[in-house]
């Protein structure tokens, strides 16, 4: 069967694993799910038991959940024995990158996401907004150092670092914590995303704007469709 990326929206970091999915030419479909409200449903709940996306359903009929999960899976999927195989150099260094993308800098974003989604008090929201803030500067400061000369975040070539990366950075934009203006190396391989295809790709599939793949995109189908096939 051709895999289905069930991604969330608005905004989610699922954003990543599309582009990656872009990138690597793999045939795929996609399954919207709108967040919080499919996305915490019993019946989606069957394809994550958690209630998060992304979650790959593969080829072989199975669930992958988990960006860091879905990534590497799409990986060696697409490219095996390849430059980023386990047990290669170049291996290590993406998972080391993509780790602190998942834990260091997402969760830089926790405190500025619940401040989002829960009314608290002005006190409160202020807190949060506060210490999320200082957060997102750490992590992207350290962002910064570790592109170093780049111009991409393993260095010379791309890597679903890069794709993932773009997910997660415009949330920069989403909760107004200041430009990334003070972060060079980092503002510009943000801008480069953005004018890369898959990137333009993503956003216009989060939208449900005209899409144009320069991958391997096969359509969009509805939970009820892909749990048929889960069955
Ligand atoms: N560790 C997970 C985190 C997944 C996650 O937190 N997904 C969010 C969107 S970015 C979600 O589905 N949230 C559910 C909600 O907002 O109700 C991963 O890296 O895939």
């Amino acid at each position: 069967m051709t895999p289905i990326l069930f991604y969330g929206v608005p905004s989610g970091c699922s954003f990543g694993s599309i582009v990656a999915l872009e990138w690597l030419g793999l045939p795929y479909r996609l399954c919207r799910i709108e967040m919080p409200e499919v996305v915490s449903s019993a019946a989606y709940r069957r394809i994550n038991p958690v209630g998060e996306t992304p979650t790959l359903l593969t080829s072989d009929g199975r669930t992958v959940s988990e960006s860091l999960a879905i990534l590497n899976h799409l990986l060696q999927a697409a490219q095996p024995g390849g430059r980023f195989a386990p047990g290669r150099p170049a291996f290590d260094h993406l998972n080391q990158m993509l780790a602190f993308l998942n834990t260091s800098y997402f969760g830089a974003f926790a405190p500025l996401w619940y401040a989002y989604e829960t009314q608290g008090d002005a006190f409160s929201t202020q807190a949060l907004r506060a210490y999320g803030t200082e957060q997102v500067a750490q992590a992207h400061a350290h962002l910064n150092t570790l592109i170093g000369t780049g111009p991409w975040l393993l260095g010379e070539e791309r890597s679903l670092a890069d794709a993932y990366l773009a997910g997660i950075a415009r949330w920069t934009t989403y909760h107004d914590v200041g430009g990334l203006s003070p972060y060079p190396a980092l503002e510009a391989l943000y801008q480069r995303l953005q004018d890369d295809p898959a990137v333009r790709f993503a956003h216009a599939v989060e939208r449900q704007e005209e899409a144009r793949t320069t991958g391997g995109f096969l359509g969009e189908v509805s939970l009820t469709q892909a749990l048929a096939e889960l069955a």
